[in-house]
């Protein structure tokens, strides 16, 4: 399928909010793939579809995900929020035809980011924090730094994310924390 494809069926599926969204993702994904010379159409991919089945009822995740083989940890079963990143990458595999384990990882760790993430998911993961129609307290900032410190703003990104998690006392999934260390280990 080409972007145009993947577009309009992103389109079709979700709410006009995610769908721009998607199509934000996927445009930032672009820039910063350019920036740091990772794949600037497997980006643009995984942009696209990374929130695919983000309005689906985790009902219908919870099966997409096991008929996809995958064991879901105690922590996944009980943050629902993280299970569109393990559907979404079983739907772009078997809805989309994607068979790029590149981006189907990148798809995968959206959300949750994990230890030695490659340039494809650092890029990813980062854009939908900095999307043009993400509109937080700061994201400016974020916005500039990314293009200057990818490893750095990714950094700031978690502490964000598990800041704000462990102020509710939600769940932090483990994948978040090595995410976070790992960076700050190869910052040296
Ligand atoms: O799907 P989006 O809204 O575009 O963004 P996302 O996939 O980064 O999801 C963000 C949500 O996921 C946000 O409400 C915080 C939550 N989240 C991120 N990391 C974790 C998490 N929730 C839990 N419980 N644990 C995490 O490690
Ligand atoms: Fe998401
Ligand atoms: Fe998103």
């Amino acid at each position: 399928m080409t972007f145009e494809q993947y577009r309009q069926e992103i389109e079709c599926t979700l709410s006009p909010y995610r769908a721009h969204h998607s199509v934000c993702v996927a445009q930032e994904a672009v820039r910063l793939a350019r920036r740091y010379g990772a794949d600037v159409q497997k980006a643009q991919t995984a942009g696209i579809l990374h929130d695919s089945t983000k309005e689906l009822p985790p009902e219908e995740q919870l099966q997409m995900i096991e008929e996809f083989g995958i064991i879901l940890s105690q922590v996944e079963k009980r943050s629902p929020k993280l299970l569109h990143a393990i559907s979404g990458m079983a739907a772009a595999q078997t809805r989309f035809g994607v068979s790029d384990g590149e981006i189907l990882g990148a798809i995968r760790y959206h959300t949750t980011a994990r230890a030695g993430m490659t340039l494809l998911e650092k890029v990813v993961c980062l854009a939908d924090y900095i999307s043009a129609d993400r509109s937080y307290d700061g994201v400016e900032k974020l916005r500039e730094s990314a293009y200057r410190d990818l490893d750095g703003t990714l950094i700031e990104c978690l502490a964000f994310t598990i800041g704000e998690l462990s102020q509710k006392q939600s769940l932090i999934h483990p994948d978040t924390v090595e995410a976070y260390n790992s960076l700050i280990l190869s910052r040296g």
